[in-house]
């Protein structure tokens, strides 16, 4: 599959994986999965004829890996970004010392004053790098960059988890662990 094609895809598969089941008529599990042959046949009939080899194409991707087959390769779920109501049941993981979080400065006065909060989606992503909360920002504008003091919520008693494919996610970052880099 060409790049172009390769975009095109994940999009639709983060559309129905994470916030609109329902379009092509599937079903997801509580924590998210729903049957490969299911999502294929049901894409199909909504206009995205797709082989289970390219499917892998863009599971396996050289992209964010946004979706991740089960240990059988039976059941398909986006990694994290939901809107839909799902418990991807993740454990509670100690974070490192620093993440960050990438936005745009029309945000910044809101986020300073309330903390980061999870918007539409179920909880606020955060980034291990630098480089990657740039590249979030960047998706809105000229990113504006922010700290958050992890290792010190978390000992506040702050969950967090790890997706399978590394953003990590928190309910909400009150402002006093927020810093402007
Ligand atoms: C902002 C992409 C006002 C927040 C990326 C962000 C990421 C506030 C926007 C993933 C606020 C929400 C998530 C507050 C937060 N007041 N604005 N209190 N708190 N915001 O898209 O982090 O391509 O839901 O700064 O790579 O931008 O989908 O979150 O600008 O990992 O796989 O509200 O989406 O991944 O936007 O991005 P989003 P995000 P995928």
């Amino acid at each position: 599959m060409d790049k172009k094609n390769l975009i095109r895809v994940s999009k639709r598969l983060s559309r129905h994986l994470r916030h609109a089941p329902g379009d092509i008529g599937i079903t997801l599990t509580p924590d998210g999965w729903v049957d490969v042959d299911t999502l294929l046949a049901a894409l199909r009939r909504n206009g995205l004829p797709l082989t289970r080899t390219e499917l892998d194409e863009v599971v396996e991707g050289k992209n964010k890996r946004r979706f991740a087959f089960d240990e059988a390769g039976l059941r398909i779920r986006a990694s994290q970004g939901h809107s839909v109501d799902v418990d991807l049941a993740l454990p509670a993981a100690i974070p490192p010392e620093v993440l960050y979080h990438g936005t745009v400065s029309r945000f910044l006065d809101a986020i300073l004053h309330e903390g980061l909060r999870p918007m539409k989606r179920h909880a606020v992503h955060l980034s291990a790098t630098v480089d990657t909360a740039r590249a979030v920002g960047a998706r809105r504008g000229v990113p504006v960059l922010l700290a958050v003091d992890a290792r010190e919520m978390s000992a506040a008693g702050h969950e967090f988890q790890v997706s399978a494919n590394g953003v990590w996610l928190t309910a909400a970052v009150p402002p006093e662990f927020l810093r402007r880099l």
